[in-house]
């Protein structure tokens, strides 16, 4: 430590507070901090194309689980800091929040939700390479030990004058993602396509080199119209083309896309700076009030809405509904519970005005088209209103109200809903061990007889004529539809408790789909959990070890002493356990594995659902011969 700078130090002592609290830097160390990682270098990647100086990306994953990151810009800048006498590189991957505090290449739209960048990488791996091409030279840095400098920039080369890029290489430390440092293609490949998608023109490869040939490439110059056209893959468009306007005003850009199909669902999503704002936020209320407003005005201009018709709602004016919006703000601001509602109050006006123009524009080019979205939106609303009166009916007869509730629900006993819990059980004999098995003062049970209909080809009139979701919307408290209200939630968990079994997939989906359908807040807010029940129980002495699955017994046998003679044996369904195992391993709140499940859980349940469940046979047989190989666990 002999010449070290107040400088170093303070450096280093950044890094070691991000080491020290990694989750208030990328919100946790699972397998999600650990793709977060990626996320980071990818933004940096990303902010250079959004400058228009880079149009080739590449993710590859290297046989040890390390990550390489290239782009073909203009290379980070070489030269040194002035305020702290470092190369700009070294700074950058070094100093915590430097992108920001140091000019961050002054990019005008920048991605990233935490923005913090490649130090806290830099922290969080066991070492990482970077590398730039620049006027002709190479340059090269690396790091180790959670960002220490092994050297400083040096130019290690000569290329040719027109090779530009910057390359990061690094590997994730184990000592902080205890969990896993083992990436998932499908999870990068996603996140890759996405971005893709929501940047037109930039070429994104994927690369896994831990099984040969697993590769994608990503470029789509129609960008969000190409990503409206994938989720309408499989559904039945009710107009030809695939609807899209942009627009930029006071810098912020607007783009939307939409089409609508025959289903009775809508799906729109909202990003801004690529982020995907799961909740919403000013761009995408101005877009929603805008559309509802002129289709109003169109259908009551065009006669198609009669003087004495109501006026058609938002959700209405919705149905089968497939679009994308996205915003790129200079100065974005997230609020919410997850910090992904769009919070500038300016960009309301700005999208209302841009889609007002364009879709007010479209209406009257394409009067066929027109005529059928406006004809969809009001068999919607015809739809709504005898739904409400179906509502209103079982209403007087107390069918949604819980105090004349004797349906087969085994309430729990307490009424405090912060501490109760509801297990949606498969078949009436796993139901009948849950309810000898539970804690009866906050654990209610709900056997689940029939099948859920699936909702993804009903509308709510028909949803609540079916007799399994009537008593779950009774059971929940909340309402439905217009009258769902989130407070009134009489549990704080719901806990879906199925088979691993093909069946128990099926009905796990089929749950899903209604709650993303219908309940989607209970699932934003968190409140819905997948049972784990274990594959193995592993005997050895008076004990008894249930686990996972083949990897956790693997783990489990590998810790016994070789001399341990032990016994393993595949676990019953979950209607042939008693009470008590049944307690033991799948609800003791001491025991038990609960899976969270996220938005994007329902969302791939969806598009599960749309592949089995649709009326096209092809993504159908695609799906099952993909999956194929893994038939004895299929997960789907
Ligand atoms: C592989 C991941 N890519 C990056 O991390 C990356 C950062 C970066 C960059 C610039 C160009 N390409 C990049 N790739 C850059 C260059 C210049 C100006 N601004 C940005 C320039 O040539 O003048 N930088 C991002 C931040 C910085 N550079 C800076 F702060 F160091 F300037």
């Amino acid at each position: 430590m002999n010449n070290y700078s107040d400088n170093d130090i303070q450096v280093l002592e950044g890094l070691e507070a991000v080491r020290k609290r990694p989750g208030m830097y990328i919100g946790t160390t699972s397998e999600k901090g650990l793709h977060h990682l990626v996320w980071e270098i990818v933004d940096n990647a990303i902010d250079e194309a959004l400058a228009g100086y880079c149009d080739d990306i590449e993710v590859i994953v290297g046989k040890e689980n390390t990550i390489t990151v290239k782009d073909d810009g203009r290379g980070m800048p070489t030269g040194i800091n002035s305020k702290t006498g470092l190369s700009t590189i070294e700074t950058i991957f070094t100093v915590l929040h430097a992108g920001g505090k140091f000019g961050g290449g002054g990019y005008k739209v920048s991605g990233g939700l935490h923005g913090v960048g490649a130090s806290v990488v830099n922290a969080l791996s066991t070492w990482l390479e970077v590398t730039v091409y620049r006027e002709g030279k190479i340059f090269y840095q690396r790091f180790e030990n959670g960002g220490h400098p092994v050297s400083e920039l040096k130019e290690i080369g000569e290329c040719d004058i027109n090779r530009t890029g910057t390359t990061v290489k690094f590997k994730a430390d184990p000592e902080i993602f205890t969990e896993t440092t083992i990436y998932n293609y499908e999870t990068l490949a996603k996140r890759l396509q996405e971005l893709a998608f929501l940047n037109k023109g930039i070429r994104i490869m994927l690369l896994d080199e831990r099984e040969e040939g697993r590769k994608n490439e990503f470029l789509y110059n129609g960008g969000i119209i190409e990503y409206v056209e994938m989720l309408n893959k499989n559904k039945t468009p009710i107009h030809d083309e695939i609807i899209y306007f942009e627009g930029t005003e006071d810098n912020i850009e607007l783009e939307v896309a939409l089409q609508y199909n025959d289903s009775y669902n809508a799906n729109v999503y909202s990003f801004t700076n690529n982020i995907n704002t799961y909740e919403g936020g000013t761009h995408e209320d101005g877009v929603k009030l805008a559309l509802t407003r002129v289709i109003n005005n169109y259908a009551r201009n065009s006669k198609l809405l009669k003087e004495k018709d109501e006026a058609l709602s938002g959700e209405d004016c919705r149905e089968g509904l497939t679009m994308i919006i996205s915003c790129k703000h200079p100065n974005p601001q997230f609020e919410g519970q997850t910090k992904t509602k769009l919070g500038n109050s300016e960009v309301r006006k700005i999208a209302n005005d841009i889609f007002s123009k364009g879709f007010e524009r479209f209406l009257m080019e394409n009067p066929q088209d027109a005529r059928n979205i406006i004809e969809k939106c009001m068999t919607a609303s015809r739809a709504r209103i005898a739904a409400k009166k179906a509502r209103e009916a079982t209403r007087r007869k107390g069918d949604l109200d819980v105090t004349n509730f004797f349906g087969k629900l085994a309430d729990c006993k307490s009424k405090d809903a912060s501490i109760s819990e509801i297990f949606l059980v498969e078949g009436d004999s796993a139901g009948g061990s849950a309810i000898k098995g539970r804690d009866s003062m906050t654990q209610a049970i709900l056997p689940l007889r029939g099948k859920i209909l699936n909702v993804e080809k009903a509308r709510l009139d028909r949803a609540l004529s079916n007799e399994e979701i009537r008593t779950i919307i009774t059971a929940f408290g909340t309402g439905i539809g217009e009258e769902f209200n989130l407070d009134k939630l009489r549990y704080n968990k719901i806990i879906i408790m199925t088979d691993a079994d093909v069946d128990g997939s099926h009905i796990r989906v089929l749950l899903l789909t209604l709650f993303y359908r219908f309940f989607r807040p209970i699932v934003e807010a968190g409140h819905v959990y997948a049972a784990q029940p274990p594959l193995f129980a592993i005997r050895h002495g008076k004990t008894i070890k249930y686990v996972l699955d083949e990897k956790e017994r693997d783990e489990y046998i590998s810790t016994l002493s070789s001399n341990t003679k032990y016994e393993i044996a595949r676990m019953k369904g979950l209607g042939e356990m008693n009470a008590e195992e049944l307690n033991e391993t799948t609800m003791d709140i001491n025991k038990r594995i609960l899976r969270q499940i996220t938005v994007d859980d329902a969302m791939a349940a969806d598009d599960i659902f749309n592949k089995l469940m649709g009326e096209e046979v092809e993504p159908r047989r695609e799906f099952i011969e993909q999956n194929a190989t893994y038939v004895e666990n299929l997960d789907i």
